[in-house]
């Protein structure tokens, strides 16, 4: 991963393509550091974004790190939770450059972010239905904020990917540029906004954020969705998605 300063604008390039940038512990442990250090340095904008010409922006959460059953495999402490929540909680804006593929978990945490901006390569996949896992509520809400109850679930429930220009064309994402501008387009987006208050700029972030997670649940309500989770990760098909996974063939899922 390499770290970048441009003024006000902090760039985070993620930089692993021998696992094709997986959201690993260390990854996102590394990812959430510097984070932390572009806002003891009261940057007004982050722009995460993968080496330029990656054909796999991230291919989601490290499968190696998902648990065994009989553990939730996107707990609150999950690496990826984690940083789900630092980039929503982040008091500036955090732009998503994306070029190439974008799988599972990688696909929410482009989502979380504030803006996005694609060249027309980029590609979104939601996989929790390719591999067997109960993705979770928090996780769900991301991506209905970031579509509609139509396309997430057709993301959630055909796991293919969805084509930048589809993805622009739906609201899912604010710009589709030419791969050759994208940097100077992103970086230029970026100037604008630190240019304004960033004070003002923080508050409506925070407040957006508050209103996207304003959806009424009842304990109860909570409860059956972890107790319907548990059925899954407690399954054989999440064994089956993470092992045909680890031995690269299609998994064979028996709804048991
Ligand atoms: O076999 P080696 O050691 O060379 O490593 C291979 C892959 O195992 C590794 N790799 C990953 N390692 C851990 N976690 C991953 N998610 C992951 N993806 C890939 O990277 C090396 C090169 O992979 P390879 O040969 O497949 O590369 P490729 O260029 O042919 O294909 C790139 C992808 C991204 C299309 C392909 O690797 C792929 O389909 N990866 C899995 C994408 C995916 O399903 N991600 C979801 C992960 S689970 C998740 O995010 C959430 C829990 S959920 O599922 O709920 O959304």
């Amino acid at each position: 991963m390499r770290i970048d300063r441009h003024d006000a604008v902090g760039v985070i390039t993620l930089d692993h393509p021998q696992q094709r940038n997986a959201l690993s512990r260390r990854l996102v442990d590394d990812l959430i550091a510097a984070l932390a250090d572009f806002g003891r340095q009261r940057l007004r904008v982050v722009v995460l974004r993968a080496a330029a010409g990656s054909k796999v922006w991230s291919a989601g959460h490290d499968v190696h790190e998902l648990p065994d059953t009989g553990r939730d495999p996107l707990g609150w402490d999950d690496p990826l939770r984690y940083l789900i929540r630092e980039i929503e909680n982040f008091p500036a804006p955090v732009i998503a450059m994306v070029e190439g593929s974008v799988w599972g978990g990688a696909c929410e945490t482009v989502f979380a972010c504030d803006l996005v901006v694609a060249a027309p390569n980029a590609t979104f996949a939601l996989t929790p239905a390719r591999l067997g896992v109960p993705y979770n509520v928090s996780g769900m809400l991301t991506l209905l904020n970031a579509s509609n109850m139509r396309i997430a679930k057709e993301m959630a429930f055909t796991a293919k990917p969805v084509a930048a220009e589809r993805a622009e064309r739906l609201g899912m994402i604010n710009h589709v540029v030419a791969a050759g501008e994208l940097e100077a387009f992103c970086l230029a987006l970026a100037q604008d906004i630190a240019a304004n208050a960033p004070l003002s700029i923080s508050v409506m972030k925070e407040q957006l954020r508050i209103l996207a997670g304003a959806h009424p649940m009842s304990p109860q309500g909570f409860e059956r969705i972890q107790g319907l989770r548990r059925l899954v990760y407690d399954s054989d098909d999440y064994r089956e998605g993470i092992r045909a996974f680890k031995e690269k063939r299609p998994p064979v899922f028996r709804g048991e």
